[in-house]
């Protein structure tokens, strides 16, 4: 982050903020610095106008209704209708394994080439890449026609990057896939003019995979940008395909309603540290949010919060306290019951001057979690320990429905420049090279396994992983810099790749997937087992938009699974609340191993909802140059 970042949403009117801190001169914001007239032309497409009516007070604000009293809300979809099939309370099976013995080998690190930008944002986009997003900075990575790029796509099997073509600042941006494949990326920062980028606190990026290497980042931002300006957004896909996203505001991507933004009484209570706030999609269709140091569940549709327990002991888990979090697997066993993970995050008072902060302050070892239904909520956070403290870390769900927790650090807080006690200007030191395992469905206590070797590299702000589809682990970034930096901590381009014990194991195959697979339909894959195999099971996964240690929208989701012979017939996720409609990858588990996966789509694959009205009105409020 800049030094101004944690001040940034303190005003709902965050543009005004951003501005006045982000530059000195308030006057200058996104128009700073022209370097000629070609640069300017269009320029003014990138400056958003804030309407200060979005704010407090004039849109309704709703109310936060406690859940006590109406736990009902978990057990009724956001239709009105039943909960998605399978979900309701009920008792967890009991604990007995172990972890598996796909986990009884060696993992190991290898390197596996540079990420060509700072990796800040990473998700992958089919079988073999990876979209890259840094800020805009003088990245060694150019195009062709010259000049620093900060997109970039990465090929596993070469390890080739080639550059892509953003013209919008996009620092700390967040993102996500909706129901036609399309990446879209929200938000950012103003123009760097060093490396003529452009303004793209409201910018909406379009990028739709290709076969041909040739894609490339699509922006339009006289009819596509956000309602106003976001730094570290989140996003989570709906249950009909669009995107959220917000400031101490929501809004939806296709817009919705009225297009503008609806005011959150939730992440306006969050300030300071409401940053990258984590948001995921409950089966009910619900939203669970949490920022800072509370959580609540979202009714999208009726725009009703619902505030849950502080998470316990003082933790903060949201930037720059970024805790590693996850929805866990959904599975048969679990009867596709919703539960919350973070784990990590810090204890230090964050609404202090961050002068008075300082690197060398203990992360926390917390993890909590929470079951969403009725009974779960009553019951609270359960709290357990991780072997050692992080802050910063990421938590990739794996194939056989564990969540490793990798990178981040030991001390200190996410963000650079503005803490004291810092290695160069990173706010965090004591990096944790070593990665550690979850095992959910384990018993209390006996969760957790640190049998890993550590990576090569520290893996601080800015850094990211990902699951990839053979089964490893894409570690990558770490750039606690406000630019490109050769100093301790160095911007890091190198990418790792963990090879967990399964890679070295004989791994299930299938073949005759689906290109879709529409929602409740049943498909039969053709499998090749290893001898002996006793237990099959098949999985869809969303491997999420990774950055800033929030994984938005990755989810994992068990599909019903009959085997027959050598046929595997698996039943689709019967709800959009289950998985939402858009990409996902399959794959299946032998005894706890896991082939590779493959992509398809779940659902028809059709563009999310469009609201022309929606559009139009958003753009009127939207439109023009600021001052
Ligand atoms: C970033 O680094 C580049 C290359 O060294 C330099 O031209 C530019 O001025 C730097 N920008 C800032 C904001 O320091
Ligand atoms: C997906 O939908 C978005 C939003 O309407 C649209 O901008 C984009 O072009 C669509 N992508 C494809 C591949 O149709
Ligand atoms: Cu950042």
């Amino acid at each position: 982050m800049a030094p101004s970042t944690r001040l940034a949403l303190v005003a709902l009117s965050a543009l005004l903020s951003l501005k006045a801190l982000a530059h000195p001169d308030p006057q200058t914001l996104g128009i700073v610095d022209f370097t000629s007239d070609a640069d300017l032309a269009g320029d003014e497409l990138f400056d958003y106008l804030h309407d200060d009516s979005y704010a407090e007070g004039v849109l309704p604000a709703p109310e936060p209704a406690d859940y006590e009293g109406d736990s009902s809300i978990f057990e009724r979809s956001v239709d009105g209708s039943a909960v998605a099939e399978g979900w309701h309370a009920h008792s967890l099976q009991p604990h007995k394994r172990a972890l598996s013995k796909v986990w009884s080998g060696k993992s190991t690190w290898a390197q596996a080439g540079v990420s060509g930008v700072a990796a800040m944002q990473i998700t992958l986009v089919d079988n073999d890449h990876i979209v890259v997003y840094d800020k805009a900075e003088t990245n060694p990575l150019y195009k062709k026609t010259g000049g620093s790029v900060w997109g970039a796509v990465y090929s596993i099997s070469t390890k080739k990057v080639r550059p892509l073509d953003l013209k919008t600042n996009s620092f700390c941006a967040g993102g996500g896939w909706i129901s036609n494949g399309t990446l879209v990326s929200v938000g950012g920062n103003p123009r760097q003019q060093y490396v003529y980028s452009k303004n793209g606190l409201a910018a909406v990026r379009l990028f739709t995979p290709c076969t041909n290497d040739k894609c490339d980042v699509y922006e339009n931002p006289s009819r596509i940008r956000l309602t106003s300006s976001r730094w570290y957004p989140s996003t989570v896909r709906l249950t009909d395909g669009s995107d959220a996203t917000d400031n101490p505001t929501f809004e939806f991507f296709p817009p919705k309603g009225d297009g503008l933004p609806i005011y959150s009484n939730f992440l306006h209570t969050a300030l300071n540290s409401n940053l990258f706030p984590v948001l995921w999609l409950l089966p009910n269709g619900y939203v669970f949010m949490a920022a800072n140091q509370q959580a609540m569940v979202y009714d999208v549709k009726n725009n009703v919060e619902r505030h849950l327990k502080k998470l316990p002991n003082g933790v903060t888990i949201t930037y720059p306290g970024s805790a590693a979090t996850a929805l866990l697997p959904l599975t048969v066993a679990n009867n596709y019951r919703p539960e919350v993970l973070f784990c990590g995050g810090t204890t230090a008072n964050l609404d202090i001057n961050p002068s008075q902060l300082s690197a060398t302050y203990p992360a926390s070892k917390q993890c909590s979690r929470m079951a969403l239904d009725g009974a779960g909520v009553k019951k609270g956070w359960i709290v357990e320990e991780m072997p050692s403290p992080r802050v910063m870390g990421d938590a990739i769900l794996l194939p056989d429905a564990t969540v490793l927790i990798v990178n981040g650090a030991a001390a200190g807080v996410a963000g650079y420049g503005n803490v004291r006690d810092e290695v160069g200007a990173s706010n965090a030191r004591t990096p944790v090279k070593q990665p550690i395992l979850y095992d959910p469905t384990g018993a209390v206590g006996k969760r957790f396994s640190n049998k890993f070797p550590k990576a090569k590299y520290e893996r601080l702000y800015h850094s990211t992983a990902t699951l990839i589809p053979d089964g490893r682990i894409w570690v990558a970034g770490s750039n606690p810099n406000d630019n490109v930096s050769k100093k301790e901590y160095a911007t890091r381009y190198q990418v790792e790749m963990l090879s967990p014990p399964y890679m070295s194991m004989s791994r299930p195959t299938f073949s005759g997937q689906p290109a879709k697979m529409l929602y409740g339909k049943q498909y039969t894959l053709t499998v090749s087992l290893p001898k002996g195999t006793k237990k099959v099971q098949a999985f869809v996964m969303d491997l999420g938009y990774s950055t800033h240690g929030v994984h938005m929208s990755q989810r994992m989701v068990e599909l019903a699974a009959t085997l027959k012979g050598n046929k595997l017939t698996v039943t689709a996720p019967k709800t959009t609340g289950l998985y939402p409609p858009g990409p996902g990858w399959i794959h299946i588990l032998a005894d706890g191993v896991p082939s590779k996966s493959t992509k398809v789509m779940v659902g028809p694959g059709n563009s999310p909802p469009v609201s022309q009205s929606a559009i139009a009105n958003m753009l009127k409020h939207t439109k023009g140059s600021a001052s």
